[in-house]
């Protein structure tokens, strides 16, 4: 037996189904859940599907973005499907562990199994590919509002379809999700449409850019910067990486950013495996796109020296 046919047996088997994901959601982690959700509600009209986590934040523009409330009653009888989660500690919504049984669909690199059956297919662009691969193999309807949540984090974790974690699988499966009669104007329109006082935080955030000896790209964010500018943390720390990935002559770059007593880090790479870094600080993620939390500016210092590292290493 396939384990998506193993997956596909402990759905059948559950009559309530809990969806998790990973905290502070992005385009994918919602868009499998709602997905899922839509692909649930459409070929089991009879089982109860909740979503459990956190808000949707800059996603919540996405058709079905609510969290339910989930009592705790429900999880001993229930089946909990985690999806786009590399790492236990991130899951929302930790009532996992009392669900009867537990089932992961994830494509970060494998960092060890923590749910009954672990699918982590990591040749993924995201996770929202990899649930309509299972749909379309295990022959489940895919109706549009599930095509357009799962293309949505298709088109978001793939950078557009940019990304070189993009395959001819990638579009042949958004073609099969575009078959179903999505609106991408609308959609380009939510994701990437940004009124004038977001360009002008752009344009700010670039003059900031800085650079290593070694050349990697960085950003440091103090709290008080994040406050001046009235952003969520995670709109800086997460919202203004990408502000470097097309630097010529930049192939690392690195987006720091304080929040309490911890500085998030967001590591992005258009050539080298940068996942090693993130781990040796406590993080994960994926090759050329990862992230960790560390505790102090020495630790960003020697982060930045451990990226200086993987350039001068292959530059020999
Ligand atoms: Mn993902």
């Amino acid at each position: 037996m396939t384990d998506y046919q193993k997956a596909l047996n402990l759905i059948r088997q559950y009559d309530t189904i809990v969806l998790h994901r990973h905290n502070s959601p992005d385009g994918d982690a919602l868009g499998a859940q709602i997905g899922l959700k839509h692909i649930l509600a459409d070929n089991f009209p009879e089982k109860k599907v909740f979503m459990t986590g956190d808000a949707a934040g800059r996603y919540a523009f996405m058709d079905g973005a609510v969290m339910d409330e989930v009592p705790d009653e429900v999880f001993p009888q229930a089946l909990s499907i985690i999806l786009d989660c590399g790492d236990a500690e991130l899951v929302s919504d930790e009532r996992y562990t009392k669900a009867a049984a537990s089932l992961r669909f994830d494509h970060h690199l494998y960092k060890g199994d923590f749910t009954d059956l672990d699918i982590v297919a990591s040749d993924f662009e995201s996770c929202c590919g990899l649930l309509t691969d299972f749909a379309l193999s295990e022959g489940l309807r895919i109706l549009q509002p599930a095509a357009l949540a799962l293309y949505t984090g298709m088109v978001t974790d793939s950078g557009r379809f940019r990304y070189d974690s993009t395959t001819p699988r990638t579009l042949r499966l958004a073609a099969e999700l575009l078959e179903r009669g999505i609106d991408t104007n609308a959609l380009y329109l939510q994701l990437y449409a940004a009124d004038i006082e977001e360009v002008k935080r752009l344009a700010a955030f670039i003059q900031k850019i800085r650079f290593t000896e070694g050349g990697v790209a960085y950003l440091y964010n103090t709290k008080e910067e994040v406050a001046a500018l009235g952003v969520s943390t995670f709109d800086v720390s997460r919202g203004m990486i990408g502000i470097m990935a097309d630097l010529k002559g930049v192939d690392i770059w690195a987006n720091f950013t304080e929040e309490g007593e911890v500085i998030y880090a967001e590591l992005r790479s258009s050539l080298y495996n940068i996942n090693p870094v993130a781990v040796k600080y406590g993080g994960g993620g994926h090759m050329k796109a990862s992230g960790a939390t560390l505790r102090s500016r020495d630790e960003v210092t020697a982060m930045l020296k451990d990226l200086d590292e993987i350039r001068r290493s292959s530059h020999v």
